[in-house]
């Protein structure tokens, strides 16, 4: 298989992180979605990462793919099918949408001063200001945040906040000490750091 990806792309970085996770290989290709190359887009009109080539075609959207890898033999497996299913899947979602958030604030950052429009940034960070508090007050007090174990909800949300570490302007950790224990201890593990952004 081959993975198509960008060295600080959050989106990247959990379908990377799940492949280390669940000891699946991938050759890595590194592209960037902004330039539309011919290379990404032969494999995905889209011109986003993460995009996984198989046998079957191309699979982008990294949800898309995650459901995919699960379909192998992967050392684990990270999203439970029946018990904790929707629950793993609702913090996936809240925290992609974290990520989401925080990237057209980025985006709205790019454009010129004179063009920015602040309404919209405005929205994207309160939105990101709510989700971290409704994490907050759920966080368990234990290393993963359902089934004592890793699934897709941990990677989702790792991935998250050290996005926000790489291009929020706020301090996230203020006020919420049980996120921020949380992160510093899954920051630990070798699939995290083996896939730090590299601007
Ligand atoms: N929903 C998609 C979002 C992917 C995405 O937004 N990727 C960004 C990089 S983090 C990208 O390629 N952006 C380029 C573009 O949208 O043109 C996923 O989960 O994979």
């Amino acid at each position: 298989m081959k993975l198509y990806i960008s060295l600080t792309s959050p989106f990247s970085r959990k379908v990377r992180i799940a492949m280390r996770e669940k000891d699946l290989d991938a050759e890595e290709i590194v592209v960037n979605p902004w330039e539309s190359s011919a290379e990404l887009l032969a494999v995905n009109p889209l011109s986003q990462v993460p995009v996984l080539m198989t046998a079957n075609g191309p699979i982008f959207d990294s949800c898309a793919i995650i459901e995919y890898l699960e379909d192998f033999d992967g050392e684990i497996n990270l999203v439970p099918l029946c018990g904790s299913r929707w629950p793993v899947l609702r913090w996936m979602r809240l925290a992609d949408g974290i990520t989401e958030a925080c990237l057209n604030c980025f985006l709205e950052n790019k454009r010129p001063p004179d063009q920015r429009n602040m309404e919209i940034k405005q929205r994207q960070m309160a939105k990101i200001e709510r989700a971290l508090q409704w994490t907050e007050e759920r966080m368990p007090d234990a290393e993963f945040l359902l089934n004592e174990r890793l699934t897709i909800a941990d990677i989702s949300l790792g991935c998250a906040l050290s996005y926000l570490d790489l291009r929020y302007a706020r301090d996230w950790r203020r006020g919420r000490p049980n996120l921020a224990r949380w992160h510093e201890k899954i920051c630990l593990r070798p699939s995290f750091k083996d896939t730090e952004p590299v601007e």
